[in-house]
């Protein structure tokens, strides 16, 4: 049976540029595997399996309902739900890659994850892209955390987060964060039983930095992956 990776993140954090490059290590490594683009705002720049886009483009949505951007968007998940079989592969892969909308609450919290997550009949779990470069102290290090979380709750399916942009700033040790927690009052009062929670319900707790622009971390990345199932005892 082949595993689904859902790649997850805000906009901006690297969900494109992983699932290229991603892809092509995984078939360098002498896997099959597919990319499926989700967001009906960019076109991929990556060879696709499927694309909503062939169904469904954003800017197309907001002319023909004289919708503005965020309306549209949501409008056109709501039409990209109507093909969800023929985004959804199963089987036939090793490895699918799902790369999912710039904005991660279309995908979180409208019913189109849900809907997807239910189709996929491989392996399935996401992983939450955060963006290094943008956690720059304790209480930006647990919100990710915690989003991450989030997403797995609202998905049902396991989580990993991956520090991306690793080659611009590297995320420090989850112990220092909790270290610096403790002295930031309410707050860290309410963060570290938090990020101890995450600890300990997560398959795969290990922090994985990676840089989808230059491949660092990859390897990590796969095995991480790999692990969220063999936790699971669920290799078949
Ligand atoms: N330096 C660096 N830039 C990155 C990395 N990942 C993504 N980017 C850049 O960040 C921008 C957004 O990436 P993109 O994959 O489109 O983000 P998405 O909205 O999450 O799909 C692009 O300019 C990418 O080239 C990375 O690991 N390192
Ligand atoms: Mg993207």
């Amino acid at each position: 049976m082949g595993v689904s990776v859902i790649i997850i993140g805000h906009a901006g954090s690297g969900k494109s540029l992983l699932t290229n490059n991603f892809s092509r290590y995984l078939l360098n490594q002498g896997y099959s595997v597919a990319s499926v683009n989700l967001d009906p705002a960019s076109p991929p720049g990556y060879a696709t399996k499927a694309d909503i886009r062939d169904f469904v483009k954003t800017e197309e949505v907001m002319q023909k309902y004289s919708l503005g951007v965020n309306g549209a968007l949501l409008k056109s998940m709501e039409i990209g739900m109507e093909h969800i079989d023929d985004l959804c592969i199963n089987g036939e892969h090793d490895f699918v890659l799902y790369d999912t909308p710039g904005q991660l609450e279309l995908f979180v919290f409208t019913e189109f994850g849900e809907r997807l997550v239910k189709r996929i009949e491989d392996h399935c779990a996401c992983v939450f892209i955060a963006d290094s470069s943008r956690i720059k102290n304790s209480s930006h290090y647990s919100a990710t955390i915690s989003q991450s979380a989030t997403v797995s709750v609202m998905l049902g399916i396991p989580a990993l987060t991956a520090f991306n942009k690793s080659d611009l700033r590297e995320v420090k040790d989850p112990e220092y964060y909790l270290r610096e927690l403790k002295n930031e009052g309410v707050l860290g009062e309410y963060f570290e039983p938090l990020l101890r929670f995450v600890e300990i319900t997560s398959t795969v707790y290990r922090q994985i930095r990676i840089s989808a622009k230059t491949g660092q971390g990859f390897y990590d990345l796969f095995t991480a992956i790999n692990e969220v199932f063999c936790a699971c005892g669920d290799l078949s």
